[in-house]
């Protein structure tokens, strides 16, 4: 981890945090390792924004800052996955009432450049809107992010809802996000939890049987 990311983006220094993080991709840093950095100071981010130090501007910015920082790192992660075979179809999406996005796009962008076949239907997703998507897309897996507290109450609307449209055995379904845990995965009836996006690719690698 650089810990002159880290604070750069904790401290809310935009221009150094893009510097900094512009030198390690062109010096040739591990484009994870820079990710990492930016993940960790995202959690600091939340902690002051938690203890009132952090008001809502701090968390737009913090937002932005990682956005960038995740476009400069992208074109290094691509390389591996062009002309790779698809292993399998993936719909995903950030669940009703929660529009954080962040996370669920990097998990979006991991599954691309690790050869599946994704469709993200983007922020507060309506539980119908996995269904329908469900019946025309066909994915082998589905993968819910949720940030909010609210969004444990949508994610188990979600599988609720996959259930009564009988479509419960054709998909397994993994969700995610900042808060999410196993006692969560228990509570909406997701069949796992991945904490990061590597985990969302080891889970959908094992459940379409892709090595
Ligand atoms: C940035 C941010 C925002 C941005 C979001 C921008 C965007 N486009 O996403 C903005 C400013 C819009 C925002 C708004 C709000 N936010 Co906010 N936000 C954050 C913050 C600081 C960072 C979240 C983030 O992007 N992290 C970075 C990513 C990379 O995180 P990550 O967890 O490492 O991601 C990995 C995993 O989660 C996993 N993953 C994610 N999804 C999935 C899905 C699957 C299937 C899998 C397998 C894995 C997976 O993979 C990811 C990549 O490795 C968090 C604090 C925190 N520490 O989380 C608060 C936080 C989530 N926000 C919070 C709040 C309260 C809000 C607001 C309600 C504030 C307000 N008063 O309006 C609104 C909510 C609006 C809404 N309806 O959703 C609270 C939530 C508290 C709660 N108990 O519900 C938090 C925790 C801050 C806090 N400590 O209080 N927020």
């Amino acid at each position: 981890m650089s810990e002159e990311l880290v604070n750069a983006i904790a401290d809310m220094k935009e221009a150094e945090a893009l510097r900094l993080a512009k030198e390690m991709v062109e010096g040739g840093s591990d484009p994870m390792e820079i990710l990492g950095s930016a993940r960790e100071a995202m959690g600091i981010v939340g902690q002051r924004y938690e203890e009132g130090s952090y008001f809502l501007p701090e968390l737009i910015l913090s937002g932005v800052m990682l956005n960038q920082i995740a476009d400069m790192v992208k074109p290094q992660l691509a390389h591996a996955a062009e002309e790779e075979e698809r292993h399998g179809k993936i719909l995903i999406g950030t669940v009703e009432g929660d529009i954080h996005d962040i996370g669920k796009d990097i998990v979006v962008f991991m599954l691309d450049v690790n050869g599946f076949e994704v469709l993200d239907l983007g922020i507060d997703v309506p539980a119908d809107k996995f269904v329908e998507a469900i019946k025309d897309f066909e994915p082998q897996v589905v993968g819910l992010s949720g940030f909010l507290t609210l969004a444990f109450d949508s994610m188990k609307d979600t599988v609720e809802a996959i259930k009564n449209a009988g479509l419960r055995d054709k998909v397994k379904i993994m969700i995610g996000g900042g808060q999410i845990s196993d006692e969560i995965k228990k509570y909406t009836g997701a069949d796992a939890y991945g904490k990061d996006a590597m985990a969302g690719v080891s889970l959908a690698k094992q459940w379409v049987g892709a090595k």
